[in-house]
């Protein structure tokens, strides 16, 4: 078929990398030594010749950009019968009940009750508006919980364990064979395993999604300092020795990029709010949309997070690069995890454990009147902003080190791992969990006349100038944020990050199956997917720019405009808050990609976790913001009570049509 063959050019095009950096003959001798050769082989060969074939001025045939999805979906064959069908959360955003069963502070309360101007509330007056002190109360209400899963025919569910519930201070230790565990926590985890496998629900259990003790924060800085990843390990190693005879899935981290960039750079929306991003605005001047209460200074200063320094003091101001330094440390913090995994449990329970990693897949720009050899240079900053966003996380795991476009462009700004580090890392993930909810456009950043920005040289390559040559996101290079230039990506859901663009997670797939082909061994999962419903909160300033231009280069479907009667009334439950068709859609889109992704282009993908199951806390958007399948009415309903929405029954029968069932 013409439009599948075509779809798969363009992404063993995505594939290519090599002529990123011209005439470094330093850098590309350090990238020969520095990948690993089965990687190396399979990015070359990804070359496609016709690229450099391409004639300048040769216009590209629009019509040939084609996603393939275009097909029934009833003419390819099915899911496995194994297929890992299920929901998600995350504890500090369902739990609750933050102050009892004896439970220590994490940072996320710390944040919340620090710095309350920071969240999104609809109601102020309602002390646990702006944090995950009450949340779903799934401490209480996980049986009701259950009850929702079992309405999607979930077969898994994946949750989290929150760390300071089990350890107060972050650090779990075995004296004469006993752990000093909070017990009440403890019980709790094990009434929820239980529960689930009595309901003939497959507990999928991540250890990490952002809620690190408060005290190990304190102490050292948390992932800033290279001593967390042993207090992760410990704490992996007493959940494994304590639930692993009934928890054979697990995820180290969730969203390593998230937790480090959010929380340490971009301030002020995310736990701990390191906020370093932040910091040089300020220094300019250009604090606009920021909420600057509890603030934070800026110091250039030497970044010593490595093994010979000492702990680090609590509290110093935020410095440069700590989010790189945080995600160093949270890589092998999942490292550190996976070895106690390997060595001590896994021959015996027989468990698989992985990282989930976030990421949009990058989408080569196309604009009518484009050449060939144009857009040919697009596929290949796709791929390189690839490497940037997804990579930088996903490599370590799979081939032991950081890609080598990110290695060249950062030059001294990024922390190098030790020989011992890389064989630790190298194949840490029995599977690649990867969190999937939009895309980006990608492309190389064009001077005002005309010609491109040059990637930085070696002797200019830092954290700044990394990505001088890249689009940023979808803004043209023009600038930072989500939607500084139209048009988006997709129509504009009811978060401002989030938008729709299905083919998304099967051009995604495609780019992790090409880069890790024979390194990924138990398949990839989607972890997370999904949406909030359209609200009034979010901007719709660029639907009609991302409509026309969708209609110009003939693909307006993608477009995929709604109107009012699609957007959330509050007022209303029996609206479009319980009959979410926008959501309903959302899955069918993107879950008809990853069959296609499946059944045509052969790729090992084993599970789908829908975000979310329940109504939950949105993290700075508080419970303003609703990913559930469920609606809950956090403010008005002391009971809390679950109402399932009709996406919910929506999932449950598309899991009966599109998987095997005997
Ligand atoms: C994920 N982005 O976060 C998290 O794992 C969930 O806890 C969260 O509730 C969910 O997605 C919905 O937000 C993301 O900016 C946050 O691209 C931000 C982005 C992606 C994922």
């Amino acid at each position: 078929m013409k439009t599948l063959t075509l779809f798969t050019t363009l992404l063993a095009v995505t594939a290519a990398k090599k002529c990123i950096v011209k005439d470094n003959k330093a850098a590309e001798g350090s990238e020969t030594e520095t990948v690993e050769g089965d990687l190396q082989n399979e990015i070359d060969s990804g070359v496609e010749s016709e690229t450099d074939a391409a004639d300048d001025d040769e216009l590209l045939d629009l019509s040939t950009v084609d996603y393939g999805d275009n097909v029934d979906i009833t003419t390819v064959k099915k899911l496995p019968k194994d297929f890992k069908w299920g929901a998600a959360t995350a504890a500090y955003q369902v739990e609750g009940a933050w102050d009892e069963g004896n439970r220590g502070e994490s940072v996320w309360d710390h944040f919340t009750h620090e710095y309350p101007k920071n969240v999104e509330s609809g109601d102020r007056t309602i002390d646990y508006s702006t944090n995950g002190n009450r949340a779903c109360d799934s401490y209480h209400k996980y049986e009701e919980d259950v009850k929702m899963l079992k309405l999607m025919n979930a077969k898994y569910y994946r949750f989290s364990i929150s760390w300071s519930r089990l350890f107060h201070d972050g650090e779990a230790k075995k004296e004469d064979g006993k752990w000093n565990v909070n017990q009440e926590g403890e019980d709790y985890y094990n009434a929820l395993i239980n529960t689930l496998l009595d309901n003939e629900i497959i507990p999928f259990v991540t250890l990490y999604h952002w809620d690190l003790p408060y005290a190990l924060h304190e102490k050292y800085g948390g992932w800033l300092d290279y001593h967390s990843q042993y207090d992760f390990a410990n704490y992996a190693e007493y959940c494994f020795e304590t639930f692993g005879d009934r928890v054979k899935n697990w995820i180290t981290i969730n969203e390593p990029w998230v937790n480090c960039v959010s929380g340490y750079r971009l301030g002020p929306g995310k736990a701990p709010y390191r906020c370093t991003g932040e910091a040089p605005r300020r220094l300019a001047n250009d604090t606009t949309g920021l909420d600057l209460e509890g603030g934070c200074s800026y110091e250039v200063g030497p970044t010593q997070y490595t093994p010979e320094s000492e702990v680090l003091p609590a509290n110093r101001a935020p410095q440069k690069l700590e989010d790189v330094w945080c995600s160093h440390n949270i890589l092998l913090g999942h490292a550190q995890a996976v070895k106690v995994y390997r060595d001590k449990f896994q021959k015996e329970q027989k468990g698989l454990i992985g990282i989930t990693i976030d990421g949009e897949a990058q989408i080569p720009w196309v604009e009518p009147g484009i050449s060939k050899k144009e857009y040919e240079n697009n596929k290949k900053y796709a791929n390189l902003a690839a490497e940037f966003r997804i990579g930088w996380y996903s490599d370590p795991p799979m081939t032991g080190d950081y890609p080598a476009s990110v290695k060249e462009r950062m030059g001294k700004d990024l922390p190098e791992f030790t020989k011992e580090q890389k064989e630790l890392l190298k194949g840490s993930s029995d599977f690649l969990g990867w969190n999937t909810y939009t895309a980006h456009w990608a492309a190389q950043v064009k001077n005002e006349d005309g010609s491109y920005v040059e990637p930085p040289t070696a002797e200019e390559a830092n954290f700044d100038n990394s990505k001088k040559d890249m689009w940023d996101d979808n803004c043209k290079g023009r600038g930072d944020g989500w939607t500084c230039i139209p048009p988006t990506l997709g129509s504009q859901a009811g978060s401002s990050w989030n938008t729709k663009f299905a083919p998304t997670i099967r051009v995604g797939l495609n780019w992790f199956n090409d880069r890790y082909k024979n390194l990924i061994k138990n398949g990839i999962v989607i972890t997370e997917n999904g949406c909030a419903q359209p609200n009034y909160k979010v901007a719709r300033a660029n639907d009609e720019v991302t409509k026309k231009y969708f209609e110009s280069i003939g693909q307006p479907q993608y477009a995929d405009t709604y109107g009012e009667e699609d957007i959330e009334d509050e007022s209303n439950i029996n609206g479009t808050i319980l009959h979410d068709k926008y959501r309903q859609d959302w899955y069918d889109q993107y879950l008809k990609n990853l069959r296609l992704a499946y059944a045509v282009d052969g790729i090992d993908v084993r599970g789908y976790m829908a975000w979310s199951l329940i109504d939950n806390f949105e993290w700075e958007n508080g419970y303003e913001t609703r990913f559930g399948m469920t609606y809950i009415d956090f403010y008005k309903d002391e009971n809390l009570t679950r109402h399932p929405k009709d996406s919910l029954e929506h999932l449950g029968q598309w899991y009966l049509e599109n998987v095997e069932q005997n």
